[in-house]
């Protein structure tokens, strides 16, 4: 039988896409290395328009040319494997797809290599998980701009909609598409840790128990905060234990695994000269969290503060506190995405990619974990202004800025004074600062590598480059 499409590695992501496809009317040839996952796919989910292949020939050999590939497969090597095995049987015009999660340097290596053979190399991101391949995820297309329109009608039917709009638009060539997924898992990471923040903040100092919780986060869901992160929190703290009393979330390790995503967003911005502290943040919060161990130990030498009685347990003292926390988040939550897209302003200059960041925003609405209301906002501030350099500058993020900072401040003194990690609110904070303007201590700093490299200073009152023969100091 003939197909449109194959899918190389039937695991979950590779099952999902493959099935929403065929839901789609397209005929679908799909293979895996390992045949018995091939056939318990089609054992499991039955698709007229899922056909099973169990080599790369046949399945090359089911479909006209231009042929198109989607693989989904473990990032790194295996990617290179299969590559390997099926370039061979690819021909000029051909399009291979690569939808993991794989490093954007890789894809512009790969894209490179198999340019050299005149076949069109598509680094893709999907953001959703499992139910978003499935059913609708959100994708970031990046490579060859001419045949991206030969698999645009297969990637944008399958994707989440958005206001009817598909989630899924091409980002610009080579490595874009798997560079704005890896910024978008970067945003998550932040995202989940301010979440995580507030939720402490509530719990802690705000005497929250978890029905309590679950009431607020819901309730948060129909604001300005209302998001698919949210909405999945307000549940959890609902979801009652299989084992014992209470909720699950309680007896869940207090330590969070990372795939590295979020570390190479946060390397990326260290190479690009970029601050994306919290996106840094966020990684060194999952690096602390991993060391049970150590900080088991720790707790029981190093004093720490009593937890600040801030908020006497009645019922209007807590709503306030817990106005004060949703502001101070959504505060947050805009530094947040402002440094990701300050990283994607700054590589779309460095590689060349003419990213539209608007277009960013719009495809994250829907399908991906980080989809948001406040999405539509990003979008607007962009299409008002599509050179805009930093989101906070933009009048509507400035206007929620200014009426919210304060609340972030008053509740990350309060979690300070009491003694609760806020590094992602902190680094907020930090960095609004920074970018408002304070004075940030460079002079001294520049005193300093003066003083001990004469590294030299510029002055504030007259032009040119100073070097000081400076004193011995103090012993
Ligand atoms: P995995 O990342 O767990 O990869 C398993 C698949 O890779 C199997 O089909 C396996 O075949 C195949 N594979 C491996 Br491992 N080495 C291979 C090789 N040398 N040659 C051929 N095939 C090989 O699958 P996944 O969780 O479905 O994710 C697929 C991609 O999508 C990854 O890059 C992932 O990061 C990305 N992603 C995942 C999610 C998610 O929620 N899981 C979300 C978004 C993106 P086998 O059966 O023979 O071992």
């Amino acid at each position: 039988r003939k197909t449109d499409i194959g899918i190389i590695g039937l695991a979950v992501m590779g099952r999902s896409l493959a099935l929403n496809m065929a839901d789609h009317g397209f005929q679908v040839g799909g293979y895996n290395r390992s045949k018995e996952v091939t056939e318990a796919v089609i054992k499991e989910h039955p698709h007229k328009n899922l056909i099973p292949f169990y080599t790369l020939e046949d399945l090359v050999g089911s479909q006209e040319r231009p042929r198109k590939f989607m693989m989904m497969v473990k990032a790194g090597r295996p990617v290179d494997a299969v590559i390997a095995q099926l370039e061979p049987l690819l021909e000029e015009g051909d399009i291979l797809i690569d939808g993991g999660n794989s490093f954007f340097e890789d894809t512009r290596r790969r894209t490179e290599a198999l340019g050299k053979k005149g076949i069109h190399y598509f680094g893709v991101g999907v953001s959703g998980g499992e139910k978003g391949a499935r059913f609708g995820p959100s994708i970031m297309p990046g490579g060859n701009a001419r045949a991206y329109r030969e698999v645009a009608p297969i990637l944008e039917a399958i994707a989440a909609k958005a206001q009817g709009e598909p989630c899924c638009a091409y980002m610009g060539p080579d490595g874009a598409g798997h560079y704005v997924k890896m910024v978008h898992n970067g945003i998550e990471y932040a995202d989940m840790q301010l979440i995580a923040e507030a939720y402490l903040l509530l719990k802690y100092a705000g005497g929250f128990n978890n029905q309590e919780l679950a009431e607020e986060f819901s309730k948060w869901n129909k604001g300005e905060l209302k998001s698919f992160l949210i909405g999945i929190t307000a549940g959890i703290f609902g979801e009652a234990d299989d084992f014992s009393e209470g909720q699950l979330v309680d007896y869940i390790v207090d330590s969070a695994g990372q795939k590295g995503t979020g570390r190479w967003t946060s390397l990326e911005s260290l190479k690009q000269g970029v601050n994306v502290s919290m996106i840094t943040a966020a990684c060194n919060a999952r690096i602390m969290s991993n060391r049970l161990e150590q900080r088991a130990e720790a707790k029981k030498v190093i004093p720490g503060p009593k937890i600040t009685e801030a908020v006497p347990k009645t019922d209007s003292r807590k709503e306030t506190f817990a106005n004060l926390v949703r502001e101070g988040l959504y505060a947050a939550k805009i530094v947040a995405y402002a440094q990701g897209f300050d990283l994607l302003f700054h590589a779309s200059a460095e590689y060349g990619w003419n990213l539209d960041f608007g277009r960013i925003a719009a495809i994250f609405r829907a399908g991906c974990i980080i989809q948001a209301e406040f999405l539509n906002d990003i979008t607007r501030a962009f299409e008002k202004n599509p050179k805009l350099n930093n989101l906070i500058l933009d009048e509507f993020f400035l206007d929620k800025i200014s009426r919210n900072q304060e609340s972030l401040r008053k509740v990350l003194s309060c979690g300070i004074l009491s003694g609760i990690p806020m590094p992602a609110m902190s680094q907020a904070a930090a960095y609004l600062d920074a970018f408002r303007g304070m004075p940030v201590g460079a002079n001294l700093i520049q005193a300093q590598r003066d003083c001990f490299g004469a590294h030299t200073y510029e002055r504030t009152d007259r032009e040119g480059t100073f070097h000081h023969e400076w004193g011995q100091g103090y012993e």
